[in-house]
């Protein structure tokens, strides 16, 4: 299925959110090596190189036809010499020797292990690999993990005080925010849990056994499933929602009570994170305002067919009407359609974009665009589906 605009979609552009990217691509073995490469750049805290790697599957990604020769992406923005020489073994072999050692490498299968935990990032892994670390089992007896931790923990923890950016504005990798060893054992002991895939029927039961909870709370508020799940993927890590109401009043401290009300009911266990709409916003660049967040662990009640005891990571968001649409663009990511998003934002137009509203720099203007297409409008982009968003 090609995308009804795709003739005004540029897979040459500079800027992933002006191509068109399938879940799956033409060249997605090629992708796959290059892909272990920039992972492992990620792993070592090799910033820039990763990106690079990142930027270079992300165009190979929306590139139409399988590639059979150089001459093919010569032209194509990101492949430098470096990865051409790559392709080109490739092109030779069907595969990349670097890719293979690396994957092949204890390092890199024991720095992807540690950092599949939640709230260990790469440095933290590596930390642990030089202390000799090397199994679960390890991490286990390193963090002095009991049976009972995990139960422990099952409490929403304190509201936190001061606004965090989020993770991928600070430069730094998402669930890399030293939450402390309490909750890396909490994180050890739910990783069996939380490294099960979750179908899109479970997605969507998660979504309808939250609205149903919100309903009785607040009456009339609306949602999107975001995420992976809204691009299309068979089968998410997680699950992000978007909240909003009619009535702006409304929303705010909804986030909070729902959480409450859910951890009442015994669907959530553990609260990562509770952000509160925040005043205080001096520099009024960011709208720190708008959005209230809630990253939680949750479990499917027995009254449905889906409960499973899986635990599962679910992510609420919720914003007031006027920023509605552009926290559902955010978060429906890619994170590299994104960024280039609030890139071309910045460089074409002098806005600044992100999740949390849209302004123009000058004068601080803000815009509050009344649908998703309108956003893209706004920014004088062509419209991309979600499931051609996988940049
Ligand atoms: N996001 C982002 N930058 C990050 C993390 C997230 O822009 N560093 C945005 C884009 C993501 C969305 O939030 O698509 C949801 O993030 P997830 O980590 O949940 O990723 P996905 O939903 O895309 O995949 P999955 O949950 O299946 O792993
Ligand atoms: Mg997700």
């Amino acid at each position: 299925p090609i995308p009804t605009n795709l003739a005004k979609l540029d897979y040459m552009s500079r800027y992933a959110c002006q191509r068109a990217s399938p879940l799956v691509c033409p060249n997605q073995a090629l992708v796959r090596e290059l892909d272990i490469i920039r992972r492992s750049r990620d792993l070592e805290g090799e910033a820039r190189s990763a990106l690079s790697y990142e930027r270079a599957v992300s165009i190979i990604k929306a590139y139409p036809h399988e590639i059979r020769s150089l001459k093919q992406v010569e032209k194509l923005p990101f492949i430098g010499v470096k990865i051409t020489g790559l392709i080109e073994e490739f092109l030779d072999t069907g595969k990349i020797t670097e890719a293979q050692t690396i994957n092949a490498s204890e390092r890199f299968q024991t720095l992807s292990l540690f950092s599949s935990i939640y709230g260990i990032g790469p440095s933290t892994a590596i930390r642990l690999y030089n202390l000799g670390l090397r199994s679960l089992n390890d991490l286990e007896v390193y963090y002095g993990v009991e049976p009972e931790d995990v139960a422990l923990q099952s409490q929403i923890v304190e509201v936190e005080e001061k606004p965090r950016k989020p993770a991928w504005q600070r430069g730094q990798h998402k669930g890399d925010e030293g939450l402390g060893d309490s909750w890396t054992r909490v994180a050890l002991g739910l990783r069996e849990d939380l490294a099960k895939k979750i179908s899109r029927a479970e997605v969507e039961e998660m979504g309808r056994v939250v609205m149903r909870e919100l309903e009785e709370l607040e009456p009339g508020c609306v949602s999107t499933i975001v995420g992976g799940y809204r691009r299309g993927k068979a089968e998410s890590n997680d699950v992000d929602i978007v909240f909003t109401h009619p009535d702006p009043s409304k929303v705010k401290g909804l986030c909070k009570r729902l959480v409450r009300k859910l951890h009442e009911r015994g669907m959530v266990t553990h609260v990562m994170h509770l952000s509160n709409f925040h005043a205080h916003n001096a520099l009024r660049t960011h709208h720190w305002d708008s959005l209230e967040k809630a990253l939680t662990v949750f479990i499917m009640p027995p009254s449905s067919p889906f409960h499973t005891g899986v635990r599962r990571r679910l992510d609420l968001i919720f914003a007031v009407p006027d920023v509605y649409w552009t926290a559902v663009i955010g978060w429906t990511g890619s994170i590299m359609f994104q960024r280039d998003i609030r890139q071309w934002a910045k460089d074409k137009h002098g806005m600044k974009f992100d999740s949390s509203g849209i302004t123009r720099r000058y004068d601080s203007k803000e815009f509050f665009p009344k649908t998703e297409k309108e956003v893209f409008d706004l920014l004088g982009l062509e419209w991309v589906e979600p499931k051609w968003r996988n940049a």
